[in-house]
Formats: structure tokens, sequence, C-alpha cells
């Protein structure tokens, strides 16, 4: 592995969003500013990248997209491909390229990278049973088959998760299964696929990861090291579905390659489309020793880019592995989870009409916000707070006030300076440090720390005008303002090179105030990039104040998504009719929660242990999202007896807790009016 200082060139990859919706706030801060904070910081310091991305559109959620919608996958990933194309631009995410897994190069260069493994004997054969529907006439992804949850008895689990205990499934544990596409049973039969042995490639990750890697994020590291702690499966590479890149191979008819097989070879293939149109050698970006890899994605995607990917990479032999992967954690809405299928976001499309040239004041808030080593909450009210303190009040202030002061005094002319006094040189010596501070938060993927670093220049220059009050010696010393005001001009210089990687659109409007071109990062360290005599075009000022009303707007919009998933979601239909006798078997008993407790590795579930008068029993419940252990000890409840026990993460659950479920899929316990006696029956 080369000297990260003598790396010659930068592959800089961004994950590549799914187009089945468009991007919000929490793409952006998990991934999409902080690549674009770093690609445009090592642009201006001159060096040779690539920033890539592009949409993902192959998966098994454009597939159900498209059925729900009545229209092609395809159609479904033409339109949020344009959305999402046409609003990154917008935000002034300067991908090199944002390229699509849908086309032809993509196709290609996927298949190619399969066809060298298969070639080489890289991946293993099984043949396994499958849930085929014989209606629909094609096997089911583990989300086109529902049924009961063995561990909670949630009637919809999906084949692969259960969304109410959150237990992890297979399609074979289901009870009941059925086909969400035809609502038929599905019958097990045959097919083969290719996996990639992982177990193999154990020990070599461990070692270039945990050994060599040491440098990482500890929360992209402690991830890996559970991974790999808990040991490497085979993983199956290939999918019976009709939408993705086809297998290579004969016989493999209705096949294609599994979505996050081919997923980060659109990374490759977009390289490929770059170098293309733009008469260049893609290869260097990928193979070459002196090329610096570096993957931006959230922290969902960890394994898939720290352990599959640079397992592939590794079994086909002649590419580089990821220098590094600085995955951020999850961004919050208003202290709810962003949720796409709720329309519980921000998003980025809508953001831009709404909120016209306020560009800047999102990347800004979403930088200083980042969740980069825990998850983190975005609120309106916080977003108008930084717009207002710090973009107005201090960055938008200092340059306001030097340009303003200079016109007034100078018209507009850039000031001579004479000596500076040890005052000035003190202000000096504090700017000329922040760049390096810059840097070296850059270098280690700090970028909230990067961001305040920068602020720091204008906090500087705005003590600086205060404490030397250039208004008041215009009268008697003109000469002692024209250096304080080139002084505060050239710090405005500097802010508007240091400031692109954050604010690209503030920074374009520093230059075009000040009437220069643009200036790389090493040249603004100068102190004389701005020559006296120089004119300055007319001053403007950078932000706007964001008064409530603006954010009372966009809080009652999000608002007013719950009432409107309450509209589409009405309760369920009732069930079947049944019999009696059916109602007798229940036995329900009053019962007290004596103690309660979560349970390590399951977000949904709490383990309770629940007197009923004749004796007391341990019951898992799914309501650890929505109560605390103290919430529900000593509550009254009713317990359904006589179920089945089951095990669930190992615990046997004796018995269930009655919950109601409102529409917002709010959870409440049924519990006896007045004190009825524990163990109390009830008919
Ligand atoms: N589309 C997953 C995601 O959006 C996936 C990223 C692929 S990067 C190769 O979370
Ligand atoms: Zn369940």
């Amino acid at each position: 592995m080369s000297n990260k200082s003598s790396y010659k060139r930068h592959t800089i990859t961004a994950a590549l969003p799914y187009a089945n919706g468009p991007v919000h706030i929490g793409h952006l801060a998990g991934v999409y500013i902080p690549a674009d904070i770093y690609a445009r910081y090592l642009r201006l310091k001159g060096k040779d990248i690539l920033y890539i991305c592009g949409s993902d559109e192959h998966g098994v959620p454009i597939t159900i997209r498209a059925k729900k919608e009545g229209i092609s996958p395809q159609e479904v990933v033409d339109k949020y491909h344009e959305i999402n194309k046409k609003a990154f631009k917008d935000l002034g995410i300067s991908f090199d390229i944002y390229d699509r897994t849908s086309s032809p190069v993509h196709h290609e260069t996927a298949a190619e990278f399969f066809k060298n493994l298969y070639d080489n004997g890289k991946f293993e054969e099984k043949e396994s049973e499958q849930y085929y529907d014989e209606k629909s006439e094609q096997f089911l992804a583990d989300r086109y088959i529902i049924g009961t949850c063995p561990n909670c008895n949630f009637a919809e689990a999906y084949g692969d998760q259960c969304e109410q205990c959150g237990s992890s499934l297979s399609p074979s544990e289901l009870i009941n299964p059925r086909s969400t596409l035809s609502g038929e049973k599905p019958v097990l039969r045959e097919t083969k696929h290719w996996y990639l042995p992982l177990d193999k490639y154990e020990k070599w990750l461990s070692k270039w990861i945990l050994e060599d890697h040491k440098e990482w994020k500890s929360n992209v590291y402690g991830q890996c090291k559970s991974w790999l702690d808990n040991g490497l499966q085979p993983r199956a590479v290939t999918r019976d579905l009709d939408w993705g890149v086809p297998v290579p191979l004969p016989g493999a008819e209705g096949k294609v390659l599994y979505v996050w097989f081919d997923a980060p070879i659109g990374y490759i293939s977009a390289t490929k489309q770059w170098a293309k149109d733009n008469n260049k050698d893609w290869e260097p970006y990928w193979k070459s020793e002196d090329t610096r890899l570096i993957h931006f994605i959230g922290k969902d995607n960890i394994v898939f880019h720290c352990i599959i990917f640079p397992a592939m990479l590794k079994a086909h032999e002649d590419y580089i592995l990821p220098d590094n992967v600085p995955a951020n954690e999850f961004l919050n809405l208003e202290n709810n989870k962003i949720s796409t299928s709720k329309n519980w976001a921000v998003w980025l499309h809508e953001y831009l009409e709404e909120l016209p040239g306020k560009e800047d004041v999102l990347r800004y808030t979403l930088c200083a916000n980042a969740p980069e080593a825990k998850d983190n909450d975005f609120t309106w009210k916080d977003y108008q707070a930084k717009n207002n303190n710090e973009l107005v009040a201090i960055l938008g202030n200092f340059v306001n006030r030097a340009l303003v002061l200079t016109q007034k005094y100078f018209e507009g002319e850039v000031p001579r300076r004479s000596d500076l006094d040890d005052f000035d040189l003190e202000v000096l010596k504090k700017i000329d440090k922040i760049p390096l501070k810059i840097e070296e938060s850059l270098g280690q993927f700090k970028f909230r720390e990067a961001l305040s670093h920068y602020i720091e220049l204008a906090r500087t220059g705005n003590k600086y005008l205060a404490d030397t009050e250039p208004w008041k010696l215009i009268k008697d010393n003109k000469e002692r303002v024209g250096t304080i005001l080139n002084l505060s001009l050239q710090i405005v210089t500097k802010m508007a090179t240091f400031g692109e990687p954050f604010l690209p659109f503030s920074s374009a409007k520093i230059f075009d105030m000040l009437n220069i071109h643009p200036v790389g990062w090493e040249d603004a360290k100068r102190e004389d990039i701005l020559q006296q005599g120089h004119q300055l075009n007319k001053p403007y000022l950078l932000f706007e104040k964001i008064e409530d009303n603006m954010v009372e707007m966009q809080i009652q919009k999000l608002e007013n998504t719950k009432t409107d998933n309450m509209e589409t979601l009405p309760y369920p239909a009732i069930g079947p009719e049944m019999v009696y006798d059916d109602f007798a078997k229940l036995d329900m008993r009053v019962g007290e929660i004596l103690s309660a407790e979560k349970i390590e590795k399951s977000k949904k579930l709490l383990k309770l242990q629940v007197d009923i008068g004749v004796e007391v029993r341990t019951v898992l419940s799914g309501i650890a999202e929505q109560f605390n252990p103290e919430d529900v000890t000593g509550k009254k409840v009713v317990l359904l007896a006589n179920l089945q026990p089951r095990k669930m993460m190992g615990i046997e659950s004796q018995g269930m807790i009655l919950m109601s479920e409102d529409r917002e899929g709010v959870f409440r316990f049924l519990t006896p009016d007045g004190e009825a006696d524990n163990g109390s029956t009830i008919s």
C-alpha cells in the first residue's frame, strides 16, 4: 500500500441511491455532503480526483414499487434517476458522473466481472430449494413471500424479516407462507445459484481490515470486527428474478446478479462511462496502486463495502482495494426515524423547490449536525438557528461589513496596506493556522470539525473589526482604516476558497463580489491575493434571516404526513367469521408485570415477568421501540395464557400480552377497569 501523500489520483465513490424514490436529507447527511466536501477539497488542492455516483436501479424494492404503481421497473428507475440526478446537481453535489446501473455499459461490465470470477473458479455452485409461485410462474425473492411470524404470530411477516418483532427470518420459517404476487401458497422447487465463498476470504479480510486498517472510523471498524468475529458464510450472488443483470451463463435464463453484487461494480462501470465521455483511460482509477479508493456510504452499507465488495475485488485479482470507508451513522428528523414509506422525510427536490437559494443553508446545517459518530437529529428550529445565528450573524455579517465599509470609505477599491502593527500580526497568525486545521480535520473525515475551523475565519474577522473600530478611525486616520480593511478583505478572500467545499454557492458569490476568479487552496494561504487598487463589485447579502413562519410551515407539512398516513392507512377490515367454540378456547387472564428488561440484539422485544395469580410467566413482547422497561413495570395487563410457548432469541415466551394498535402504529395496553385480581379470567 503506497504512502498516502504519494497517491497520484483519488477515486471517490458515493453510495448509489436506489432509484425507487427521491433522495432525502438523511442520504445527504450520511453520504453525499461529506463526500462532496472531500471531493471539492481535493480538487482545490489540485489533485487528480474522480467523484463517482449514479442510480442503483436493480433489486426487489424496485420491482415491488413497479408492481404497486402498475408500471415497469424501467419506468420506475427512469423517473427517479432523473429526479435525483437533477436534485444532486442543484444542491451543488459535484459528481464527475452520475451514471446508472440499467445502462448497457454497466450490464456488460457486471456480466464480465461475474464471468471472470466464474471462469477462474471463484464461485461455488449450489442447488437449493426456493419458493416458487406456480400461478405467476416465477421464483419468489424473500420480500415476495409473507406469512405468519413463528416468533410473534404477526400475520404479515416477510420472508426475510418480521417487521413486528424484528427477528430476521428465512422463508421456510414462515407459517402459512403465501406469495404477494398471486396470494397463492408457493411450492418449493429446486434452483441453482452461484455463491461467493466469503469464508475463504475471512482470514485475509481479518488481516486487511483489523490489522492494516486500524485507522478506519470506530463505527466502521467495529461493525466489520463483529461480522468477522461471527464468521463469514458463502453468499449467493445470483437471484431468480427477471429484473437485473442477466447471469451470463448458458442455462441461467431467468436468473440475474444479486443487486449487491452488481451495484458496487456500478462504480467501475460509471468510471468506464466517464472515461469514454472524456476520452480518458479508466483503468488507473481502479487498478493502479498509486490510486486512493475511498467509499462514502451510510452505516447500513458497511458490510457490502468493507467485506463483500473487497472480497469480489480480491477474487478478481487486478483491482485496488478501498483505502478508507468513512461511513456515517443515521440522521433522524424531528426526533423520529426518517421513513420513506410514511413520507416522514425532507425530500431534496422538494426542499430545493420550496426554499430556492438556500442550498448552502442545508449543506451547512447537515454538515454541522452530521451523524459522524452516532445517529443525530435534524429539526427545522435548529436549521433556522444555524442560519440566523451562524450564517447570517457571523459569516454573512463579516463579509458584508468588510465589503460595505470598503465601498463607503474607498469607493470599492482595495485600499493600501501600510505597516502592520503587533495586533494585526497576531490576527494574521491566527488566520494562517486555520487552513491547516481544516486540512487536518478533512484528512480524518471529520467534516463537522473542519466546518467549525472554517467558521473561525469569520469569527476572527468580526472580532478584528470590533476591536479596531475602523468606523471611528475614519475621521482622523484613513490610512489605518485602509490597512484594517485590506487585511479584512484578505480574510474574506480566504473564506471564499476555504469555504468552497462546504458552501460552494456562497463561495462563488464572494468571488463575484471580490471581482476575482476562484483561487486554489495553496494560493489562498497568501496574504496578497487582492492587490491595492483592485475594484470590487457592489456587495450584497449572502444569507437572509429565516422567519418563524417558514419553520412552522415545514413542521406542519411533516405533521400533515401523519394524518395523510392515517387517511391512507384505514384500519384493517374485520377478519373472517368464527364460531363461539373458537373463542372459548382462548384462556385470557388478568396479569401484572412484575419486571421488564430489554433483550440484547433485539430492537423490538421486551422480556416481561407477568404474575397471573396462579403462576408467573416469562413473556416476550414486541413493544421495546415504544415502551421502556420502567414504563411497564407494575402495569395490569391481559395475557393470552394458553398460547403454545414459542422460542424467540433463544428465550421461551409463555403467552401473549394483548395490545391495541392504532393507524400510526401506536401500541396501548388492554387493561381491566378497576383493581382486578391477577388470575381473573376473561370471557
Ligand atoms: N443502493 C443501498 C442504499 O441505497 C444501495 C447502495 C449501493 S452502493 C453500491 O442504501
Ligand atoms: Zn415476529
